[in-house]
């Protein structure tokens, strides 16, 4: 019999602090929002709450830029809030995950600080500092957020890596001196009391030596992450922090690892522990093709079903005994679920949302819910590009658009309207008050105007609402050790319209049925042998039909 753990059993709910709740009128939403809001996420029924980075921020990359790993962000409030926030959510039963940001700081970091100073300073160490190679950057590894991956310091005469922006440099995690520092402050949080740490593009940290070039036919700058990923020393620096810190507490953890493979995976969330218990892989994301591969993640093609069943399956079988999937459809760098995978028609909105979820729900893994998906929040659109505030859609912009011209402006503004990051980021709909309920102040970024028909306080009204729906699909996680911990079998994989599966434990058999176009088909499983159909986004109904994103879940004994 396999080990159960409580994070496989939990669902977790993710707060991304700027766009959740104000308190003070400032704006921004903070943590005294937050613990306001504690009680609405206990009625969801969520487990563990991940939250985004609080800490002190220059906020280029909204807080993903760290200055200081121990103080909180003044927008956001003071420690002490902080404090009462947690205890709060403990004492409701709610366990507090953090966000871990450890492949770079800010360039105001003080550690930055003084590592740029001289060739000399004790902090040059801490980050991955080169010479010019033929008076050039020393390789072609590109940011993520445009433009090459290093910047050279003109007082010192050498270059900086960064992976991302170039107010972001990387650590140099090959420095056992860093390894420490991490060490000691993943322990300052969790001797707090904090519940587990989801890890920021934590398969990065580890650089290949040498740092040699990416093989590209041109030689061009690109930013890859399958390239710079899961690095020669990944798997000995996260058991190095597993032995360290992470054994001696009873915690979560979920490292975001672009680049990630189900065979990797298996390595990093291996069953006897001392890596990871989970990753978020990032390709059931990235299925879209390419239009020009310069243009890294940005298009605007529709995906098709079949590539992401595919995805889904691929690594659902990966992982079955050997690792932990994470369940995600989005999260504050990805366009809103329902938007992207089915449709934010109003027609059909709520319909495909309680599809999407159910779909994602009943898999095995620990599912994770983006603030606002349980109320069907859908992207939102900007006509002009000044209304965008994401660092890597305005970088996208600057040099696609404006230097490079690969690409014309229409062009970028349908892919953004698509895949920007902002959709994820206006602020979470309350209630049809002014701002919906999100601040008294003026909102530091701009409000889906669809606040005034989809908020929380519309959705708590309903009966039949998303809002209702999620609640009682994470209650029948809560009860069934089926839908935790069964093995998965796929069906019929080459069909495009609907995402069917069954789910085998103990005996006992689940069917999945999910119906990703807005026309009714008929399949036949077996559905009407059924011992129960546990959940539908119709009226119960064991029959073949299989009505506009129509879902249906059914057991078997
Ligand atoms: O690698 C990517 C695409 O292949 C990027 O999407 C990248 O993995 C992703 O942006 C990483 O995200 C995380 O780190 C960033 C931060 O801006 C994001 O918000 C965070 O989730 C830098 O810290």
């Amino acid at each position: 019999m396999k080990k159960k753990n409580w994070w496989q059993e939990a669902v977790v709910y993710q707060v991304y602090p700027m766009s959740f709740q104000d308190s003070d009128g400032d704006g921004i939403g903070d943590i005294g929002g937050l613990t306001q809001r504690l009680p609405y996420i206990k009625r969801l029924g969520a487990d563990v709450i991940w939250l985004n980075p609080i800490y002190c921020s220059p906020n280029k990359d909204n807080g993903y830029d760290i200055s200081d790993y121990r103080n909180i962000q003044p927008t956001y409030g003071t420690m002490a809030q902080y404090d009462e926030m947690l205890a709060t959510a403990h004492k409701l039963g709610l366990k507090i995950m953090m966000d871990l940001v450890v492949n770079h700081t800010s360039d105001q970091h003080e550690w930055f600080i003084e590592s740029k100073k001289s060739k000399d300073n004790p902090y040059r160490d801490y980050y991955i500092w080169h010479d010019p190679v033929d008076g050039q950057a020393p390789n072609n590894w590109g940011s993520f957020f445009s433009g090459s991956a290093w910047k050279f310091d003109e007082a010192t005469g050498q270059y900086y890596l960064h992976l991302f922006a170039d107010v972001q440099p990387d650590l140099n995690w090959e420095n056992p001196v860093v390894r420490n520092e991490v060490w000691d402050l993943m322990k300052f949080w969790l001797d707090k009391g904090i519940d587990g740490f989801r890890m920021d593009v934590i398969n990065l940290i580890s650089k290949e030596a040498g740092l040699p070039d990416i093989p590209k036919p041109d030689n061009a700058i690109y930013a890859d992450a399958t390239a710079v990923a899961n690095g020669p020393r990944l798997n000995e620096f996260l058991q190095e922090m597993n032995s360290k810190v992470l054994s001696h507490y009873d915690v979560m953890t979920v490292g975001e690892m672009p680049g990630a493979t189900p065979e990797k995976a298996q390595e990093y969330t291996n069953l006897s522990g001392n890596e990871l218990n989970m990753v978020f892989q990032f390709e059931h994301v990235a299925l879209t093709p390419n239009p020009d591969e310069r243009l890294t993640k940005w298009n605007d093609e529709k995906i098709k079903l079949t590539d992401l069943k595919a995805s889904l399956s691929k690594w659902q079988l990966g992982l079955d005994g050997k690792g932990w999937n994470s369940l995600y459809w989005n999260n504050h760098d990805q366009p809103r679920a329902v938007s992207r995978f089915a449709t934010d028609d109003p027609k059909y909105r709520v319909k495909a949302a309680k599809m999407l979820a159910t779909t994602l729900h009943m898999l095995q893994g620990t599912p994770y819910i983006y603030q606002g998906e349980e109320i069907g929040m859908t992207n939102v659109k900007f006509d002009d590009i000044s209304q965008y505030e994401d660092i890597e859609t305005l970088n996208a912009y600057q040099q696609f658009v404006l230097e490079d011209k690969i690409v014309d402006k229409e062009t970028m503004m349908r892919y953004f309207a698509t895949m920007s990051r902002d959709h994820a980021r206006t602020p979470m709909q309350w209630s049809t008050e002014e701002n919906a309920g999100f601040t008294t102040g003026k909102p530091w970024f701009n409000l889906n105007p669809n606040y005034t028909d989809i908020n929380v306080e519309a959705s708590l009204e309903d009966d039949d609402s998303v809002f209702y729906y999620y609640q009682r699909l994470i209650q029948l996680r809560h009860e069934s050790e089926l839908i935790v911990y069964g093995s998965y079998e796929a069906i019929d994989p080459e069909d495009n319209e609907v995402f069917a599966y069954r789910r085998h434990y103990n005996g006992q058999t689940l069917l999945v049925l999910s119906n990703f176009t807005d026309r009714d088909v008929v399949r036949d499983y077996g559905q009407r042998n059924a011992k129960q159909c546990l959940i539908s986004n119709y009226d119960d109904d064991q029959s073949d039909q299989l009505r506009p994103y129509e879902t249906k879940v059914f057991l078997f004994q």
